[in-house]
């Protein structure tokens, strides 16, 4: 399996000189070994931070560049939220320290520490991480650009043809390498089937961040572009399935659930995203996210909506792409 899905590897990495080592541990998830899980959360022991590539304190993240074991790597560290029935446990005697910071009048305020596994840090791992995944996470100021359907073929598509990331992870995923146990749902018809499973942000503990994508069988559908009234089964079948399945598993209403494309998304594999309508998912903002029942709609009243129309989307100051519109703009 593992000669498979390298034989697909279609990326680009700069960086990496070793062929997908964590593949190997993902591979293990899958088979649900224990030992090899335990040794994934001990490597990071090896980490060396070389920059920071972002932090955030609302979203209680930070972003890292490193070495781990002498390859590139990019490390996200993130404070997972409270949920409700932790609280008890963490307000209680015996097991959690409460110390003092300040009184005043009726105000105070105190550092709680729970016990250690109602603290847990959620760690995302991208390594062997290429040029591409740093630039990704560094924070960066955007711009938006209008590109119009000419525009696509001319300048977008020959870009992402040459820069895109792997869409090893997905392939991965669709032949049951990896993530597999983690599939919600599976529709595996060939031509409207898709992978229904919880996003790697989110951790799964609580309902109101939820956050799951829902990956198509078919391949070569790159993005909303490529997209006709020819795929409106496919489409329909998502949002049908994709909702039905997120209630039955997770008891989460359709009317509770943004369902979306980016434009443009990091991964050119058709994909649509479902989070729910309180949490402020990362691209869930005007400027990159397209609701599943617009498109729908678009796409009933002109089939070639997509490759026709302009569609908005913000590049950071440093991408490739963003240079290529503005060397077009000189022209
Ligand atoms: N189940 O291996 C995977 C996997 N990978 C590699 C990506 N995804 C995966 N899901 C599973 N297994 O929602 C998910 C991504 C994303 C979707 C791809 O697939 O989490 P996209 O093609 O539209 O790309 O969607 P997008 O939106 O750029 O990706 P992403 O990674 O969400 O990045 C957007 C921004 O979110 C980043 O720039 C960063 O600021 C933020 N972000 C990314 N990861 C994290 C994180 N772990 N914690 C906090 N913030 C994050």
């Amino acid at each position: 399996a593992e000669a498979t899905a390298r034989k697909r590897d279609h990326g680009s990495d700069e960086f990496c000189t070793t062929p997908k080592r964590l593949k190997v541990d993902s591979e293990a998830e899958s088979s649900g070994n224990e030992e090899e899980l335990q040794s994934d959360t001990n490597i990071l022991c090896g980490f060396k931070t070389t920059t920071v590539l972002k932090d955030s304190a609302r979203e209680k993240a930070i972003f890292l560049h490193g070495k781990l074991d002498g390859q590139e790597a990019v490390v996200i560290l993130q404070k997972t939220p409270i949920t409700e029935d932790t609280v008890a446990e963490m307000l209680s005697d015996g097991s959690s320290r409460l110390t003092l910071e300040m009184r005043n009048d009726i105000y105070s305020t105190y550092q709680l520490q729970p016990p250690a596994h109602l603290n847990v840090i959620k760690a995302t791992v991208v390594c062997p991480a290429t040029a591409k995944h740093v630039k990704k996470y560094q924070g960066q100021e955007s711009f938006l650009v209008e590109e119009t359907g000419e525009d696509y073929r001319s300048i977008t598509l020959p870009y992402i043809q040459g820069q895109s990331f792997s869409l090893q992870w997905v392939f991965n995923i669709l032949e049951k390498i990896a993530e597999a146990e983690r599939i919600v749902y599976e529709d595996p018809d060939p031509d409207v089937g898709f992978v229904l499973l919880p996003d790697f942000k989110w951790d799964q503990k609580q309902n109101h961040d939820l956050y799951l994508i829902a990956i198509v069988h078919q391949r070569g559908l790159k993005s909303l572009r490529d997209l006709t009234a020819a795929h409106l089964p496919l489409l329909q079948n998502i949002c049908n399935k994709g909702k039905e399945a997120i209630l039955q598993r997770y008891g989460v209403a359709a009317n509770k659930l943004r369902i979306y494309f980016h434009y443009q998304p990091s991964y050119y594999h058709l994909h649509v995203h479902f989070s729910t309508l309180g949490s402020e998912a990362p691209g869930c903002g005007v400027e990159r996210a397209h609701l599943l029942s617009d498109v729908l709609q678009n796409l009933r009243s002109d089939d070639l909506y997509y490759s026709r129309r302009s569609l908005c989307f913000p590049l950071r100051a440093d991408s490739g792409l963003l240079a290529k519109f503005k060397q077009a703009e000189q022209l």
